[in-house]
């Protein structure tokens, strides 16, 4: 037997076998175990996006306390949040009480400010096909606020994705990002500031990207970044945490650095993988 026929016998065998287990041959074709044998593992795929079930225009922000499972429509604003700019006195398309979870919702274009979440909140597979202004924003007054972002993911943000305004904690896992400004930025020059814990894991982020997260070094911000994996930036050019000295006057914060220093940024380089 040659050694080609040897081959295509085993793989006829595995594929047998795996049919035994109901696994089908579409499946395998997106699976590393036709690869042949020898060839680098193919990079790793980020998560298809959603299709949208139907489409709702929304003339007013809706007021979620409890859950609200957008059940995958895409909804998008009209009226007084259709201006479709990056004004930054837009209302949001959602706006979260203290403890709602929004999930299953597709963000539209225009996504006017996006989710605002007054108190904790979760957003569930939230995806914005076209950040407005920004994708969402947390403004908890109490430090014990926790901001979850599971599941989803944000294309085209002139600037901010993430906008952390308020106090507490917010969690970014299984997210991806791609065409941004920055992913996470807390807030530096907000009117009251806070110092916030930012942990980041588990996302996908596509360039091109200016900055994974910004944080204030001088209110006591920690950033954090585990498993991101960070695809088609050949140059490393995405900062993956960047320091400023933020104020609560209003004026344009001052970068000071970027990268780790393990206080204010949180990771080493094996927490990002780059393909
Ligand atoms: O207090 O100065 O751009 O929430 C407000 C801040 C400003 C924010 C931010 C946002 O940074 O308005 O979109
Ligand atoms: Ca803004
Ligand atoms: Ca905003």
């Amino acid at each position: 037997m040659t050694s080609h026929k040897r081959k295509t016998g085993r793989r006829r065998a595995l594929i047998g076998g795996l049919s035994a287990l109901g696994i089908t041959g579409a499946a395998l074709v997106t699976s590393s175990l036709l690869a042949p044998a020898g060839a680098a593992p193919a990079a790793p795929t980020v998560a298809a996006w959603p299709q949208a079930k139907g489409s709702k225009p929304v003339p007013a922000s809706i007021e979620v306390s409890g859950t609200y499972d957008g059940k995958l429509k895409r909804f998008y604003g009209t009226g007084e949040l259709g201006s479709d700019g990056q004004g930054e006195s837009q209302k949001p398309v959602f706006v979260l009480k203290d403890g709602a979870i929004l999930k299953n919702v597709i963000l539209g274009s225009p996504a006017a400010d996006g989710v605002h979440c007054l108190g904790s909140c979760t957003l569930q597979n939230v995806w914005w096909e076209n950040v407005g202004e920004d994708a969402a924003t947390f403004k908890g007054t109490s430090a014990s606020s926790v901001y979850a972002v599971y599941g989803g993911g944000a294309k085209s943000a002139s600037d901010k994705v993430f906008q952390f305004n308020g106090a507490g904690k917010l969690v970014v896992t299984k997210f991806q990002v791609s065409d941004f400004g920055k992913l996470v930025r807390s807030c530096g020059n907000c009117k009251k500031q806070y110092p916030r814990t930012i942990l980041i894991n588990d996302v996908d982020i596509t360039t091109p990207g200016k900055s994974i997260v910004g944080v204030n070094a001088n209110y006591g911000d920690t950033a954090t970044l585990r498993n991101i994996r960070i695809h088609g930036d050949t140059g490393k050019k995405i900062k993956p945490c960047t320091r400023f000295t933020g104020n609560n006057t209003g004026k344009e914060p001052k970068e000071i650095g970027t990268g780790p220093d393990g206080v204010s940024c949180r990771y080493s380089a094996g927490d990002l993988t780059y393909n």
